[in-house]
């Protein structure tokens, strides 16, 4: 079977609709075809400098939010990245290949930066660290949001020059972008990605916020002056975003809203969008809480899954520090 991998970072008390839309819902269906890993960013969380009992249990809430979500952990090796030590010793190796211009065209560290976070040496090598996670499972596909597009290419960059320096070694990943989903925007200023650092809460739909609160703040998003319910990203981004979301979670094709809408008005998508969301995330507010009341057993789970996790990455390490001239460990 060919194998998915994705991770998410632990930097939010609830992951919002666009970590779910943009990426677990596509983490989920690929465990039907692919062997399945995934896990819990918290080395890249350290990037922004969390308080350290705040990361741990967003770390445990994280990986809950992706069994609510539908991540199966008996099918799927679901883990905590720094369970898994392999990951930052191939993070080394592959530092020694990428350029140092190279990183600093990444544009998210660039993003991060301007919107204050101290320029620490992690966020700046923030994606190597990310190529690592993805290279080190032989990982065929990476399901990702549209904003993860570059760090995927310098991964896909990274594997095809170790193997032409060293030979083949590393499988060259291929992204999973869903072209309508894989960019859900901000309710209240819909030309910019739904973000957990957005600049008000009132466009951030946070995955376990009492339903009634998102109910509201869907029915005051921002829309345009016209009338017409149409997908149009450029004209239309406002109610474009709401037939995405719509969209995705109903699972109707926008063009069949379009024609469902015709004659409506904004009110009835925002009502109607406002119910399919609170029905999607209902259960999945409940599933969580419910794992969450017994943190032994998610621990459990998670040591699991990072013993299976170390298995295959321990593997491809040796078969990396073998290639690049390291002495082998007896
Ligand atoms: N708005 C979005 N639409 C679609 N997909 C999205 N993702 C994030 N935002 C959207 C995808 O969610 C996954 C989690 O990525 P992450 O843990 O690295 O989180 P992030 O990208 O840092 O999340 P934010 O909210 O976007 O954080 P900030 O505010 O720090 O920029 C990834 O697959 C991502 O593509």
């Amino acid at each position: 079977k060919p194998r998915s991998l994705s991770g998410m970072q632990p930097t939010s008390d609830s992951l919002h609709l666009g970590n779910y839309i943009g990426a677990l819902v596509e983490m989920v269906k690929l465990q039907e075809t692919h062997d399945a890993f995934y896990f819990i960013a918290d080395l890249h969380a350290l990037t922004v400098a969390p308080e350290p009992e705040v990361l741990r249990e967003r770390t445990r809430v994280t990986a809950a939010q992706f069994i609510a979500g539908g991540v199966d952990p008996a099918r799927s090796v679901l883990f905590v990245q720094s369970h898994v030590h392999q990951h930052t010793e191939l993070t080394w190796v592959l530092s020694t290949l990428t350029g140092f211009g190279e990183a600093g065209r990444m544009t998210q560290f660039k993003d991060k930066t301007a919107k204050g976070h101290s320029a620490n040496v992690g966020l700046f090598t923030y994606p190597i660290l990310m190529a690592s996670d993805i290279l080190i499972y032989d990982s065929d596909v990476v399901p990702v949001g549209e904003d993860q597009r570059q760090h995927l290419e310098l991964s896909r960059d990274l594997a095809a020059r170790f193997n032409q320096r060293f030979g083949d070694t590393l499988v060259v990943p291929e992204p999973h972008i869903m072209k309508e989903t894989a960019k859900i925007q901000d309710l209240q200023e819909p030309t910019a990605k739904m973000s957990k650092s957005a600049a008000t809460d009132a466009g951030l739909i946070n995955l376990l916020e009492d339903p009634k609160r998102i109910a509201k703040k869907i029915r005051s998003a921002v829309t345009d002056t016209e009338r017409e319910i149409r997908f149009d990203v450029e004209n239309k981004p406002g109610v474009s975003n709401l037939l995405s979301i719509h969209s995705a979670l109903s699972g109707v094709p926008v063009s069949a809203l379009e024609t469902a809408y015709e004659g409506k008005g904004y009110g009835d998508l925002k009502k109607d969008v406002a119910d399919v969301v609170v029905a999607a995330i209902t259960p999945f507010r409940e599933r969580t809480l419910s794992l969450m009341a017994d943190p032994a057993e998610l621990d459990r789970i998670l040591a699991d899954g990072a013993a299976r996790a170390a298995e295959v990455a321990e593997a491809t390490v040796r078969r990396v520090y073998d290639r690049v001239g390291l002495l082998p460990r007896l």
